[in-house]
């Protein structure tokens, strides 16, 4: 097989450029190239400086993810470096497009940089449970000085090019092609040229270094880490390009890095990874799909969540019009939006131009008509089926031939919505997640009818708006309210049955959810699963028993609301978003538990879990059984983008396969004989339990 690397020699200088698409990862197969071209370029007497360059669209992209959890297999990308970094023939390192973690470790390993200036460089390994393993806590630090390293490394954020130059990580960057403005650097390197240099960042000198910045780094990560060691063993690593010699400083890395490697945060990272990528691909509407294009968009309703879903179409420029028929409503939802705009200006995220430049892009209207224009429209009004068949028959006299028709419902029948229109082809979910311009999901909800063309231009949708989109079928909640619903079912019945709110919520957290079932009900608005609970009874959901609502519709006729009226499960100070226990709440639960003739007992953390994170499993499994998922690992990505999910476990369903799906399914199967309603059963769960498969086989 042909070489993924490859070198010519252009006068004095040997440009090496590696071509292994999409993204030139590092693959065995490319650090043997790097290392053959490098070693023939120094043999070749004619070479006196050596280019590296990436083909195609980026610079290395980093290690290859798909080698991880697997023997290493020779050469290691730091013996690659070291052969680049060492050389007696200038190297320098010519990069565009992504240049991240062992690429951007490969170019700090050369002795200069050329950069295009759209270049965006980074050492994410972070996020993937890693850190820079290839010298790159040992460099950077050299380059950028210890405070810029340790925020990268920690943060994984890129940094764009003009800053990088700022800072010392490139030396130059291209006005025309970055390869043919490293040749140039490299010719005048030869030369001995003053306006360049070709140095080894292993020399440099990391000086002047508060030691404490470390510490308080740790302090601060523990915090937002929770439980995660990844984040904090980067600052161990960065910590001895101060303490130690940069050879047992690669050595001190590199044993971190085997730690990360080896420890459950990591795999389940590049399980989150691979998900995220895998949702963009759906068996029945192939990539070659026609997508519309998107140039404007219109949203109804200027609540929180029209309000939230504009934003997204004005951050990447494209124009917006919310329409809401009643005015008052229209400018309060248009201030929220500026409102929230000007916090991002006033913690210094945005400059006040972009605020401008966005605001001018958003319209309030109060007629359907000056819609009609739009490629797509998002519903977003009250969860109410007549509410929304009205608008859809409305909108579907109004707008234009061509035009998506979008609902972001978050319950209810989208082919009951398509059905008041003559183009039920047109008509698909789109399900944003609160608040709309911050949560990355995107649930893509395909009615009986949504055309293929529809879907696809649905989900390049989401790419543009920078949302995860994952496709999903048409089902009561459809994938992640359909799971979270028996999630709250079991909170709700943890508290009917003996325990507080505090205890349930502080089980969900600790084990690294963003917050509780219960503090989320509030931040959601309790009424809003009182108005879904009343539908469900009078849908008949719980004529076989397994209603647990009792004391949330007691809290809700106390107009305990949740945040948004200071109360809810929890009591909030003036303007908090931190509930605490209320002992009103408690004799609620009491006298509750006491109507229903409930003999409260203790349930300990294990348990809460158990019944939580079972009712999730279970109910995805039966989803996936009834194909409203394609994949389990399109469940976690819902999971971990939209709910709150810690990513570093890796998803409900990858979680339960950790654990083990036999363990689970005998659990549930305790739970049922008490609970038979809570608990329906999953075929599929108990096959896969029974004979030791997983969920990937069933997708
Ligand atoms: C590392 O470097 C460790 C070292 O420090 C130490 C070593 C000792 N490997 O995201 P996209 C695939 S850790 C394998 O849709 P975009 C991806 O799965 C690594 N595959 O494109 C997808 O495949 P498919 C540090 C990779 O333009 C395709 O490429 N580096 C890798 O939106 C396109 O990806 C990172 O963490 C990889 N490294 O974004 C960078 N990267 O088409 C991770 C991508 O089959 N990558 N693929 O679905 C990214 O952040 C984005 O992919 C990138 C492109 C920004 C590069």
């Amino acid at each position: 097989m042909a070489s993924p690397v490859t070198w010519e020699r252009r006068g004095r200088v040997s440009v090496i450029t590696v071509n292994n698409p999409p993204v030139n990862a590092l693959a065995q197969p490319v650090r043997e190239g790097m290392l053959r071209c490098f070693n023939e370029s120094m043999a070749d007497p004619a070479v006196e400086a050596i280019v590296l360059t990436g083909g195609g669209r980026t610079f290395m992209a980093g290690a290859d993810i798909n080698e991880f959890g697997k023997p290493m297999r020779e050469p290691g990308l730091g013996k690659v470096i070291d052969g680049y970094e060492s050389s007696e023939k200038p190297t320098i390192a010519a990069v565009h497009g992504t240049p991240l973690g062992g690429g951007l470790e490969v170019a700090m390993g050369c002795q200069a940089r050329v950069a295009h200036p759209k270049t965006r460089l980074g050492l994410p390994e972070v996020k993937l449970g890693l850190l820079p393993g290839a010298g790159g806590t040992q460099r950077l630090p050299r380059l950028v000085g210890v405070e810029r390293a340790l925020e990268m490394i920690t943060s994984g954020d890129p940094i764009p090019a003009p800053l990088a130059l700022e800072l010392g990580l490139v030396d130059e960057i291209a006005e025309g092609d970055h390869v043919a403005a490293a040749i140039a650097y490299a010719e005048r390197v030869l030369d001995g040229q003053a306006t360049a240099g070709a140095t080894r960042a292993r020399d440099e000198k990391v000086q002047g270094v508060d030691e404490a910045i470390f510490d308080k780094a740790k302090e601060k990560l523990a915090r937002v880490a929770r439980g995660r060691e990844g984040p904090l063993r980067c600052v161990e690593a960065v910590r001895g390009s101060v303490t130690l010699p940069f050879d047992e400083g690669i050595t001190n890395e590199r044993r971190l890095f085997v730690e990360c490697h080896d420890s459950e945060e990591s795999p389940a990272l590049i399980h989150a990874f691979f998900s995220e990528r895998a949702a963009n691909k759906i068996d029945d509407v192939p990539k070659t799909t026609p997508t519309r294009p998107i140039k404007s968009a219109a949203v109804i309703g200027a609540g929180t969540m029209g309000g939230g879903i504009a934003m997204n179409f004005a951050n990447v420029g494209i124009p917006v019009r919310i329409m809401d028929t009643d005015r008052a409503s229209l400018a309060r939802g248009l201030g929220v939006v500026r409102g929230n705009y000007q916090r991002a200006v006033d913690r210094g995220r945005m400059p006040q131009a972009a605020l401008d430049a966005r605001m001018e892009l958003i319209q309030g209207v109060s007629d359907m008509d000056a819609l009609a224009e739009a490629d797509i429209v998002i519903e977003a009004v009250f969860e109410d089926m007549p509410v929304k068949q009205k608008v859809f028959t409305a909108l579907d006299k109004v707008m234009r031939e061509g035009a998506i028709l979008a609902t972001n419902t978050s319950t209810l029948d989208i082919d009951a919505i398509a059905a008041t229109t003559r183009r039920p082809e047109e008509v698909i979910g789109t399900h944003f997640f609160s608040p709309a311009n911050v949560m990355r999901l995107l649930e893509i909800v395909r009615g009986s009818k949504t055309s293929a063309e529809v879907i696809a231009s649905a989900m390049a949708l989401a790419r543009t708006i920078r949302k995860v989109g994952v496709l999903v079928g048409n089902c009561d909640g459809f994938v992640g309210n359909r799971m979270f619903h028996e999630y709250i079912r079991q909170a709700q019945f943890l508290v009917e049955r003996g325990a507080l709110p505090e205890q349930v919520d502080r089980a969900a957290y600790t084990f690294g959810w963003a917050m509780g079932p219960l503090a989320v009900s509030d931040l959601a608005g309790n009424d809003v699963g009182w108005y879904i609970r009343k539908r469900h009874i009078a849908e008949g959901l719980y004529k076989g028993g397994g209603y647990t609502g009792a004391v949330a519709d007691a809290l809700c006729e106390q107009g305990r609301y949740g945040q948004k009226v200071g109360k809810g499960w929890y009591l909030y100070e003036e303007g908090s978003r931190r509930g605490s226990p209320d002992p009103e709440v408690e004799e609620i639960i009491l006298r509750v538990s006491r109507e229903q003739k409930v003999n409260r007992r203790t349930f300990d953390d294990e348990e809460v879990l158990a019944r939580l994170h079972g009712a999730l499993v279970n109910e995805g499994s039966r989803i996936l059984e009834e194909g409203f998922a394609q994949r389990a690992s399109d469940i976690d990505v819902i999971y971990v983008n939209g709910y709150g999910y810690p990513a570093w476990r890796g998803g409900p369903m990858y979680h339960a396969e950790r654990q083990g799906l036999a363990s689970i399914a005998s659990s549930i199967a305790e739970f049922r004989k008490d609970e038979p309603a809570l608990w329906p059963e999953s075929p599929l769960l108990e096959r896969l339990a029974r004979e030791g498969g997983s969920f990937k086989d069933a997708n």
